[in-house]
């Protein structure tokens, strides 16, 4: 070879750039997940309904290929062009993306704040995600959004960017309030670039914040038909303080139980609070509706993610615990107890119902699949 550089040259020049890459990838986060893997195999290899070759891997939206990602938002946007099957309890889900979010409306205050958040929003997400490959021909898994890899710029992050291969990016730059949790960022109206720009919210609103002024829903259940545009007002305020590498290792070596843990987490400077108000805007920031937002998905998998990391710290006995009570609402909440039921009616995968005790395991009840 003219130059004088062999094929067997060129690839160890390939090999230690991405050897380095994956140095670089490497953080704090990461690294409590690569040391809790051996656990989650040896799990794994005693489970009798996820074996090794039906594991499913979900990756970040980073570390996918442009294929994977179109493929994805490819399958999103099927799903939102299938009927509903709730239409005629709720006449404003018209699309089968829609049940998704009629489902989270009407179980909002028994879903957060209880001990059913964490198991309950990894079967929800896992039924999207089941959706996306049966209704819609998806071959992939559900990517996730690490808060910390952009906490810096999430605006400018593959997923935010507003590029064919994101989820579409920042509204466009309206005068509108704070929101009350952060700044009014540069965002606010509608958003105008990429795949989901002409995606329709059609249910809600039901808790709109002051930096949205969605038209009213004409239901005051927010259950009828109210199509509009997808708002965001992202910015870095969140990430930067909340949601940051440091943040999340620290909420995960930190907290001691499943209590501390969930609690940490759903505080209002916790991550889940940090990364559905880096979204923001309609329905993002609309405790009820956020499923409307398509990066609703991303976020709650890296949720997920962080409950399976930390959980793999201690793995024995961080599965099945419960704390916390059955409803949001009132002080005489009935303790959530591991017997209690997870039912997403029209969402249920196979049509099947589970235990609390089900879900705790990703090798277990309809799981198998782990985060890398
Ligand atoms: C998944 O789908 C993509 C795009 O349709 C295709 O290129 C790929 O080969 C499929 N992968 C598998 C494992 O079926
Ligand atoms: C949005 O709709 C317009 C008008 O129908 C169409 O030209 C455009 O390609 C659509 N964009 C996307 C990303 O679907
Ligand atoms: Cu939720």
């Amino acid at each position: 070879m003219a130059g004088g550089i062999s094929l067997r040259g060129l690839y160890a020049l390939l090999v230690s750039i991405s050897f380095f890459s994956a140095l670089c990838a490497a953080d704090a986060v990461g690294d409590l997940q690569t040391k809790g893997r051996a656990a989650f195999d040896a799990q794994l290899a005693k489970s009798t309904t996820c074996t090794k070759d039906k594991l499913q891997v979900r990756k970040e939206w980073g570390d996918i290929s442009a294929d994977a990602k179109k493929a994805y938002i490819a399958a999103v946007l099927c799903i939102t062009q299938k009927p509903s099957k709730l239409t005629a309890t709720y006449p404003g889900a018209k699309t089968r993306y829609d049940d998704f979010v009629a489902i989270h409306m009407k179980n909002s205050l028994t879903i957060h704040g209880t001990g059913n958040f964490l198991s309950w929003h990894r079967y929800f997400t896992f039924a999207y995600e089941q959706a996306l490959r049966t209704e819609c021909g998806y071959n992939g898994t559900q990517p996730y959004w690490d808060w910390g890899r952009y906490a810096t710029s999430p605006e400018t992050s593959p997923i935010f960017d507003g590029s064919d291969t994101s989820m579409s990016g920042q509204g466009a730059k309206v005068t509108h309030q704070s929101n009350g949790i952060k700044p009014a960022g540069n965002g606010g109206g509608c958003i105008e670039k990429g795949p989901f720009k002409n995606m329709t919210v059609n249910l809600g609103p039901v808790q709109a914040m002051a930096d949205t002024t969605p038209p009213k829903n004409p239901r005051t259940d927010g259950f009828g038909y109210n199509p509009r545009c997808i708002k965001r007002d992202l910015s870095n305020y969140l990430t930067s303080r909340d949601c940051t590498t440091a943040k999340i290792a620290s909420l995960i070596t930190a907290s001691k139980d499943i209590n501390s843990f969930q609690t940490t987490m759903q505080s209002q400077n916790g991550v889940h609070s940090g990364g559905h108000f880096t979204i923001s805007g309609d329905p993002g920031s609309d405790f009820y509706v956020s499923p409307g937002d398509p990066a609703f998905w991303l976020h709650h998998a890296q949720i997920d993610r962080t409950w399976y990391i930390w959980q793999v710290q201690d793995f024995t006995k961080r599965q099945q615990v419960i704390a916390g009570g059955t409803s949001m609402m009132g002080f005489s909440s009935k303790a959530q107890s591991l017997e209690d039921i997870v039912d997403l009616e029209v969402l249920n995968v196979d049509g099947k119902k589970w235990k609390i005790k089900e879900l705790v395991s990703m090798t277990d009840g309809p799981f198998c699949y782990v985060y890398e």
